[in-house]
């Protein structure tokens, strides 16, 4: 139903962002935008790039006077830094990163042919996409946030800021997990019918999608592994008198170790999705490395660079997930008009009760 196209080096002119298939009367205040891009630059740990840039929207197709007209949105995110072509050469590939594979890939001489395109930065447009989402998923009651659980192992507050500080006097970087909740998603999102409608699949990918993710986890995720069927499956009770998150009556669960989605559909319960991210790549202690003209062992590659980002890659994986979720519900409840969409989730709710 929804797709998009995004486009933008790091330190290009913008970040640029087509969303396409969004239904018409959808009313879009760029302040919710700009909001979502001011979460994702921040958190403790993230670096210098961030004192410069002020990421703001400019909406430049799609709209007419605040709504939406079905036709393509297209979203521009000038870069503040955008030094592309003075930036200097890059010839010590950072391990971790894409620059050995991308540059043997495409046959490039420098580094910095990868990385532009590799970096992080992109998740500008990943999070104005979503932020536009999240104001169609807003018309339905559905609510997505976001969490750090642990960062380096550790999981309080306190800990968890000690283990930055440490990788900051280290020179290092480190990765940790975060969470993301979605209340209010209807029963009835996704389907069993073939692997690619599986919505815990489509989750998944988009999840996966955002640099450094390396794993990803819905509900329970690999603690079912360890565990017998009878201690970790949502037994299913009806009471009349108590109703389901989505409104339903009848039907309840004590628990949600499924995380929401039972059989690639969404169950009516939350939705819980967790991620794992990796350390960031570059290193003001570098790693070993090899030098691509001469061969010789060097050590690689030094950037401006963040220390700790799992708290925007919170933010970036909200993002990913209300683009999902829109999608599935145009899929659900029709895709060119937001009335009728809405006249038609009110029905199903009502046939469903
Ligand atoms: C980022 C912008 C980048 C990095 C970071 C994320 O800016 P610069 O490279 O100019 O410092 O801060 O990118 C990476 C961590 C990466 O691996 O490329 C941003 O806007 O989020």
């Amino acid at each position: 139903m929804l797709r998009y196209l995004t486009a933008g080096e790091s330190h290009g002119k913008a970040i640029v962002a087509i969303l396409e298939g969004m239904p018409a009367g959808l009313r879009i205040d760029p302040d919710r935008i700009n909001q979502e891009l001011r979460r994702r630059q921040q958190g403790f740990g993230r670096g210098r790039r961030m004192q410069i840039e002020n990421d703001r929207v400019q909406i430049i197709s799609g709209l007419r006077k605040g709504l939406t007209l079905s036709s393509p949105l297209t979203l521009f995110i000038q870069n503040k830094d955008s030094s592309i072509e003075k930036l200097k050469k890059v010839i010590c590939p950072r391990p971790g990163h894409a620059d050995l594979s991308g540059l043997l890939k495409y046959g490039f001489s420098d580094i910095r042919d990868v990385l532009e395109r590799a970096s992080a930065r992109s998740t500008v447009a990943t999070v104005g996409i979503g932020a536009i989402c999240k104001i169609f998923l807003d018309e339905f009651k559905i609510r997505i946030a976001s969490r750090v659980l642990s960062i380096g192992g550790e999981s309080t507050k306190e800990a968890m800021h000690a283990k930055i500080k440490e990788a900051i006097e280290n020179k290092d970087t480190i990765g940790g997990i975060f969470s993301v909740t979605v209340k209010g998603v209807p029963v009835g999102l996704g389907s069993y019918t073939h692997p690619d409608r599986r919505l815990d699949a489509r989750l998944a990918q988009a999840i996966m999608s955002i640099p450094g993710i390396k794993a990803v986890e819905i509900g329970l995720g690999l603690g079912y592994a360890i565990s017998f069927g009878s201690e970790v499956h949502d037994a299913i009770y009806y009471n009349k008198n108590k109703a389901m998150p989505d409104g339903r009556q009848g039907y309840f669960r004590q628990t949600n170790n499924a995380g929401g989605i039972e059989g690639g559909i969404s169950n009516g319960q939350e939705i819980i999705v967790r991620g794992c991210m990796k350390p960031i790549c570059t290193l003001m202690n570098p790693l070993g490395s090899v030098n691509i003209s001469t061969k010789k062992s060097s050590k690689a590659a030094v950037e401006r660079s963040d220390i700790c980002v799992v708290e925007a890659a919170g933010v970036v994986a909200e993002s990913a997930c209300a683009y999902i979720l829109t999608d599935a519900m145009l899929e659900k409840f029709g895709s060119d008009s937001l009335a009728d969409i809405k006249e038609n989730h009110k029905n199903y709710l009502k046939r469903i009760r």
